[in-house]
């Protein structure tokens, strides 16, 4: 009953929150907020069940021609302010003395929607995480670089256009090319709203559909990594013109893989002068896996040579997360070498590998922390 009348009320100060912004007025808006809080709403319940659908109806009514540009603008402005406002109250009471993990989030590259991205950490925040919130269109190698230097345990990012997200990939190459691809991507915003399946196609952990399912769904990954994510989905069958087209540019997929992998010193360092050769054979070892793995459409083999791999090149000063790097460079070899819709067909097959060995990564570092 009780929570019947909570739902009312909050649908209630919906209405009245929307009707303070189709007449432009803070004054009206923060009434609202102060009434939901004296009501016994909470701050989150505040920023989810009145300020995101309000936000999400201004939109609407802005696409239906029946808001104005100058309106949806003055809308924004004042959430954002009472957002500033609310934000001592997602500080953890009393204040942690240590903070378990630390979050890096903002929008990918020309994305000015950043109001998801900030309710993303004020959830975090008041989850006890140190969180550094960078907000809209964030160059990505200066995020990059506010991540190594933050030695973030997670990075968000956010996109809200649709043409944003090819950004989210280049991130993830930059990320490696720093040797940072240990650090776990969540990503999040309208795309991953109306299609979560589309988190899949890129090299991320997990996605969310708001800000309170992302704080739940990072901590289960911290507790039990490899949860949060989708266990990795065996690959549709490659088409026998993509099988051949893959034999055929082998030779230059591996070479490109060899050389970029060279060029990673901390990585090359342990392997000493017989690095080009240790990792082109281990590149012409995955090539034979994954053609075998199209030909039979069987994923299952990828995965005992997985296993196999993983005990035996530490050995020859191989470790889990120099392997997942090389895949990686071998997922960007075969974008490089291949056209389009054989890359694309291929790389279903590496990005499997990718997410199994990203989960062995992390059972790895789990187990010794
Ligand atoms: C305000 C607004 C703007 C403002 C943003 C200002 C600001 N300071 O943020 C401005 C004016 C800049 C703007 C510009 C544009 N906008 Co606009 N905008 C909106 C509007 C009305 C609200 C956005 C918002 O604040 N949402 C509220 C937040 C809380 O919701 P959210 O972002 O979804 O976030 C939640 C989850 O998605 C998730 N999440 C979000 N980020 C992350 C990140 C991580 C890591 C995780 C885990 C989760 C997560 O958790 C969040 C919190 O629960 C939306 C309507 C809508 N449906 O969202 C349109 C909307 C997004 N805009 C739209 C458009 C078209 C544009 C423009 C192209 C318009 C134009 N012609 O210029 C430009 C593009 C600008 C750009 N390059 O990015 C369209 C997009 C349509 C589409 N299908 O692509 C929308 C949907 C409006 C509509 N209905 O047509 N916009």
């Amino acid at each position: 009953m009780k929570d019947e009348q909570h739902t009312t009320s909050l649908s209630v100060l919906r209405i009245s929150y929307l009707d303070a912004m189709q007449r432009g007025s803070g004054r009206a808006a923060d009434q609202v907020v102060q009434q939901a809080l004296d009501s016994g709403t909470v701050a989150g319940e505040v920023y989810l069940d009145i300020f995101q659908p309000t936000a999400y109806e201004i939109g609407r009514l802005w696409q239906n021609n029946q808001f104005s540009v100058a309106q949806e603008h003055l809308a924004t402005a004042i959430i954002e302010r009472q957002m500033g406002e609310l934000h001592p109250l997602f500080r953890p009471q009393p204040p942690r003395s240590n903070c378990p993990h630390t979050l890096v989030i903002g929008c990918v590259p020309n994305e000015q929607h950043r109001v998801g991205a900030r309710m993303v950490a004020d959830f975090f925040e008041a989850d006890g995480w140190e969180v550094h919130y960078l907000g809209a269109a964030v160059p990505i190698s200066s995020f990059v670089e506010m991540a190594k230097e933050f030695q973030a345990d997670l990075i968000g990012l956010s996109a809200q256009m649709v043409y944003h997200v090819p950004h989210i990939s280049e991130f993830a190459h930059e990320l490696n090319r720093h040797s940072l691809n240990n650090i776990p991507v969540m990503v999040g915003g309208m795309p991953f709203v109306q299609q979560p399946e589309l988190v899949n196609t890129l090299n991320v952990r997990f996605s969310a559909a708001d800000a309170r399912q992302a704080v739940d769904r990072a901590n289960r990954m911290f507790a039990a990594p490899g949860s949060a994510v989708a266990p990795p989905r065996p690959p549709e069958a490659a088409p026998l013109a993509t099988l051949e087209a893959f034999q055929q540019a082998r030779r230059q997929i591996i070479q490109y893989a060899t050389a970029r992998s060279l060029e990673r010193d901390n990585e090359v360092a342990p392997l000493g002068n017989r690095a080009e050769q240790i990792i082109a054979a281990g590149f012409e070892f995955t090539t034979r896996m994954l053609e075998t793995a199209m030909a039979l459409q069987n994923t299952t083999l990828l995965e005992e040579q997985l296993a196999w791999g993983n005990q035996r090149q530490p050995h020859d000063g191989v470790t889990p997360a120099h392997l997942l790097s090389r895949f990686m460079l071998y997922a960007e070899a075969v974008s490089a070498m291949l056209p389009t819709d054989h890359a694309a067909a291929v790389n279903q097959y590496v990005h499997w590998m990718i997410a199994r060995q990203q989960e062995i990564v992390d059972q790895s570092r789990n187990s010794n922390p």
